[in-house]
């Protein structure tokens, strides 16, 4: 009975502690970060309610079945059951996933429907670095020859293209709110991780790859950006902000940037 109890009260404890816990998400800022959300508390709930029901019957079992001094018999297991809970466990799995699969598409897959602020992130040992195409509207040629990190230009700018001359170069994030923001990103090093917890949004930067990425902030603040790939001796070091701004100030930052850089 003893342990019956003790399992009853932990499962009691755990219950209490997911639904007053402090440590949660920070809230959603996105369309999709909601939707992955909502997604996620489904699920939480389906296999929240299962665990319960297995603590439950567990307890059960141990005073149900408890040893009075007789023999244990031995058991050949039942086929069926086994057949049972094995495909209904792979149907949660599989349903779960495809549940959630169009979420997924929307941030990877969907191409854009309406005209994207177009960003390029280059990850390295251990800083991020985020270009944007400047009044122009239009990124610069870049080169490897031209990359130093020593002269401000870690893209390899091409100085001598016009397109070039007013791309801004920032080592912090940042986009207008309630825009949609298309992100390249690339690594020149090793694997890093583009996190955004606000975001809901998580993405490798793999060297060799451009990889695009999607979204639109909707709620005006400062995000942190750590890298979330462990990349070196300095990852503790890689993080940034993503300040998200109004369309006023993102845009009077962008020609106050482009001015400076020229
Ligand atoms: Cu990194």
């Amino acid at each position: 009975m003893g342990l019956a109890f003790l399992v009853w009260l932990l499962t009691a404890v755990i219950l209490y502690l997911t639904a007053r816990g402090p440590w949660w998400f920070p809230a959603p800022i996105s369309q999709h970060g909601a939707e992955f959300d909502k997604h996620f508390t489904t699920l939480l709930w389906i296999t929240g309610a299962i665990f319960v029901a297995a603590q439950l019957l567990l307890g059960y079992a141990i005073v149900r079945f408890k040893s009075r001094g007789q023999y244990a018999t031995h058991s050949e297991g039942n086929n069926k059951l086994e057949l049972l809970w094995t495909s209904a466990t792979a149907i949660l799995f599989i349903g779960f996933a495809l549940a959630a699969n169009g979420i997924w598409a929307s941030v990877h897959l969907d191409q854009a429907t309406e005209a994207a602020l177009k960003i390029d992130v280059l990850a390295k040992q251990f800083s991020w670095n985020f270009r944007y195409p400047g009044p122009d509207g239009k990124l610069g040629r870049t080169d490897v020859k031209f990359i130093n990190d020593s002269t401000g230009n870690p893209f390899g700018l091409d100085e001598k293209d016009p397109a070039a001359k007013d791309d801004v170069i920032s080592s912090t994030i940042r986009v207008p709110v309630n825009t949609l923001v298309e992100l390249n990103l690339r690594s020149r090093d090793v694997i890093h991780n583009f996190f955004v917890r606000e975001l809901r949004i998580k993405q490798d930067l793999v060297p060799g790859m451009t990889i695009p990425l999607r979204f639109k902030a909707q709620k005006e603040g400062t995000y942190e950006v750590p890298c979330s790939e462990l990349c070196g001796l300095g990852h503790h070091q890689m993080r940034t902000t993503l300040i998200v701004m109004s369309n006023e100030d993102f845009t009077r930052w962008l020609v106050d940037e482009g001015r400076k850089s020229r």
